[in-house]
């Protein structure tokens, strides 16, 4: 049985010749940004990842259908949050096309796309991770850590990002990513980025400082060493907030979820909107911002990543 998936003719000749794609997540557009900024993000970033030479392919769910390069009005039809389209993990895939629903894929889902598909590029703005508790809080049985953490574990994608949203335990959320062998590679950057924030104070080990570097880690990782995981590429934000002023949004807003008892799939755009609002737009200027640039390198990713495996082909078919 196949899934109902439907790629763009772009898409499709793309993949099937090799040419660079990147991969666009949606739940950004349905959940995590508001109008007008929501389908305005997605056409940056499409358009940033067309300027480094490669071939967009936004993925969501629609009427029941996955959609593997979604139109402009595609995009708009998930972006209106009067449609009510759902917030799609990996695990939701399957009930919701069943039930024939519009829905914005999360990066685990979207990461599960891509790797089915063969794209090995993807773009979004923050991973979800391990959730914060407040302090004296006991967590209730197992912590809240996002479907992202292990999906990037068995998806051989790579997912450039500026870190895990800052609304999350950075700390623990890196731990989680050494433990599931979730390879975390800085772009430009020696320290774990924090999404609004350029800053974390947790150093990462590995860096590259252009996407030929990127590109020569996920030919080893993968080709050469037959790896199956994920790689996160983690890229600064170009326009942070100060660390101390998204601090203190983030613990306000993680009050004010307790209180109103957010739960489950929505504690993650409540938090977001929150401290959008309690930073006066800086947050969100931040997230648009990043947003692009992240695209923009994960184009020049993809570029690279096609001509190195063009060339290792050229080299193993050539005759001896
Ligand atoms: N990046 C953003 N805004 C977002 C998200 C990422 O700039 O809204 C989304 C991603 O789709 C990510 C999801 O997978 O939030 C994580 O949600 P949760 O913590 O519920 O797993
Ligand atoms: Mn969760």
């Amino acid at each position: 049985m196949n899934a109902p998936l439907r790629q763009s003719d772009e898409v499709r000749d793309a993949i099937a010749s090799g040419a660079p794609v990147v991969a666009l997540e949606t739940s950004v557009v349905a959940q995590g940004l508001p109008p007008p900024d929501n389908l305005e993000a997605a056409r940056r970033c499409a358009a940033a990842v067309r300027r480094a030479g490669a071939v967009p392919a936004a993925i969501g769910v629609i009427g029941g259908e996955i959609v593997v390069g979604a139109s402009d009005a595609e995009l708009a039809r998930l972006a209106d949050p009067a449609r009510r389209p759902a917030k799609a993990a990996a695990r939701d895939l399957a009930p919701l096309l069943a039930a024939g629903r519009d829905a914005g894929t999360t990066v685990s889902a979207t990461a599960a796309i891509a790797a089915r598909v063969g794209i090995p590029v993807f773009a979004t703005g923050g991973i979800g991770g391990v959730h914060r508790l407040l302090r004296d809080e006991e967590p209730a049985g197992a912590a809240d850590v996002s479907a992202d953490l292990h999906e990037l574990a068995r998806a051989p994608v790579c997912v450039v990002s500026a870190g895990p949203k800052a609304i999350l335990d950075l700390a623990a959320t890196a731990e989680a990513l050494e433990t599931l062998g979730i390879a975390t590679i800085g772009y430009r950057t020696s320290e774990l980025p924090a999404f609004y924030a350029d800053a974390s104070g947790i150093p990462l080990e590995h860096r590259v400082d252009d996407a030929a570097g990127a590109a020569r880690i996920l030919q080893l990782h993968w080709d050469a060493l037959g790896r199956r995981e994920g790689v996160l590429l983690l890229v600064a934000p170009p326009a942070p907030v100060a660390q101390e002023v998204v601090e203190a949004a983030v613990l306000a807003a993680l009050a004010e979820a307790r209180e109103r008892g957010v739960r489950g799939k929505a504690v993650t755009p409540f938090l977001l909107g929150a401290v959008s609002r309690a930073t006066h737009g800086r947050a969100r200027a931040a997230n648009l911002a990043l947003l692009e640039r992240n695209a923009a390198v994960a184009g020049e990713v993809a570029v690279a990543l096609s001509a190195a495996r063009r060339a290792a082909g050229a080299l193993q078919s050539r005759p001896v």
